[in-house]
């Protein structure tokens, strides 16, 4: 019993004020100065192992090495023999951190909680890699999005639903794009050593299945949030800052050999990596740049907030600004809507590339986000 509005769903006994239907995502309504961002802080963790069970732990942190001067770095050793990968047809949704959350409800910060708050004590339950498309989201050109979000508890919960075309792009990839997507894997396996004291073990098997993911908490304006994200790996140096501040991402490029590519570069990559990394707080990344037979030529590393300083040259480009104040404003747009709290409702939140954010109320619909061992368990 779907069911499916743009207009009116409000009760009676709601306001009576017209809401917003719609948010635009035209970059120069954003271009205001930067909101508060507090320092994300991390109030826990969580590992997956090889076949995607979760730990309450950090068994899968791993430590970052160093790479020699020259390293020879083939990304496509061990894709056809060395290689398990996860099903990613197997939607989790937000489970993992429900998981979390279920066994960390303490450890959950409410310091300046205010009256009117949640059991939980935050506004937002999400995966950080859903913000950073919210982040991107003016400057993107080529891939909408679908997130859904209900209340419990007076806690929005937000998870992404699979558009249509990223479906369709999942189902063919070429068997260029499935070797590609190991290169980045590959990459970690070579800077990375499960113990502090131990070395990289590119002979071993790459398992997408293991992750180790930080849970942070964070204010965005008056957004007060509680997000999960997967981390590469840490510096080993004892009295590094404490996390998020020790994390380093590692990311893959195709090396730049020309003016066109490096101003690419900075202008999507960059931007997609700045987004994801800033987040969660964490401070340096990583970039192994490869050729087309996926040979690391160099390694790179970027200071996550010397990034905008970066781009400034590019003409026209991207503005941190403008993605924190699109993100505060989209939070606010789902606030003022998701006004129910009835884990049963789901207020699917569309964007599609060139189009205003729209929405859409489902009941009791396959979109339903939290799980009823979830919902019995915050109740008892
Ligand atoms: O069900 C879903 N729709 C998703 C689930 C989408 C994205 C992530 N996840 C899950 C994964 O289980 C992951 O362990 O959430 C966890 C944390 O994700 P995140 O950190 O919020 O996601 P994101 O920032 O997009 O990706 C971080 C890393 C990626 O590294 P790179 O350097 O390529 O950005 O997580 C990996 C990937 O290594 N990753 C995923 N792992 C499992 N499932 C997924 C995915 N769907 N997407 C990226
Ligand atoms: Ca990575």
């Amino acid at each position: 019993s779907d069911y499916n509005t743009n207009k009116r769903h409000r009760s009676s006994d709601e306001s009576q004020q017209r809401l917003p239907e719609t948010l635009s995502a035209h970059r120069q309504l954003y271009e205001r100065n930067f909101p508060l961002y507090k320092q994300p802080v991390e109030v826990g963790f969580f590992s997956l192992d090889s076949r995607r069970s979760f730990f309450n732990d950090q068994r899968q942190l791993r430590y970052y090495v160093q790479p020699r001067k020259s390293p020879d770095f083939n990304l496509r050793d061990g894709y056809t023999s060395r290689f398990v990968k996860r099903d990613d047809s197997v939607k989790e949704k937000l489970d993992h951190l429900l998981q979390w959350i279920l066994a960390n409800r303490d450890k959950i910060q409410t310091r300046d909680q205010t009256p009117s708050s949640s059991a939980l004590g935050v506004d937002f339950v999400t995966w950080r890699g859903h913000l950073t498309k919210v982040l991107t989201t003016p400057y993107e050109t080529q891939e909408g999005w679908m997130l859904a979000a209900s209340k419990f508890r007076g806690t929005i919960y937000i998870s992404e639903v699979e558009t249509d075309a990223a479906r369709e792009n999942r189902e063919t990839r070429s068997e260029r794009q499935e070797e590609m997507m190991y290169w980045g894997y590959k990459f970690e396996q070579y800077m990375c050593a499960d113990n502090v004291d131990g070395t990289p073990d590119p002979g071993g098997v790459v398992n997408t299945n293991e992750a180790f993911c930080t849970v942070v908490q964070t204010r965005l304006a008056d957004h007060k949030l509680l997000f999960s994200g997967e981390v590469d790996c840490r510096v080993k140096d004892p009295d590094a800052p404490p996390a998020p501040g020790c994390y380093v991402e590692l990311k893959t490029s195709a090396e730049i050999c020309t003016p066109k590519q490096q101003s690419n570069f900075h202008r999507y990559k960059l931007l997609k990596w700045w987004a994801q990394s800033f987040l969660p707080g964490v401070p340096q990344i990583v970039a192994g740049f490869r050729d087309h037979d996926g040979i690391v030529v160099s390694v790179e590393t970027f200071q996550t907030s010397k990034i905008s300083q970066l781009i400034k040259n590019e003409y026209n480009c991207w503005k941190p600004t403008v993605c924190m104040n699109f993100c505060s404003d989209f939070l606010s747009f789902i606030k003022s809507v998701v006004k129910e709290d009835d884990p049963r409702l789901v207020y699917l939140f569309r964007w599609d590339p060139h189009r205003d954010v729209t929405y859409t109320v489902h009941r009791d619909s396959p979109f339903t986000i939290l799980p009823d061992w979830y919902i019995k368990d915050i109740k008892s």
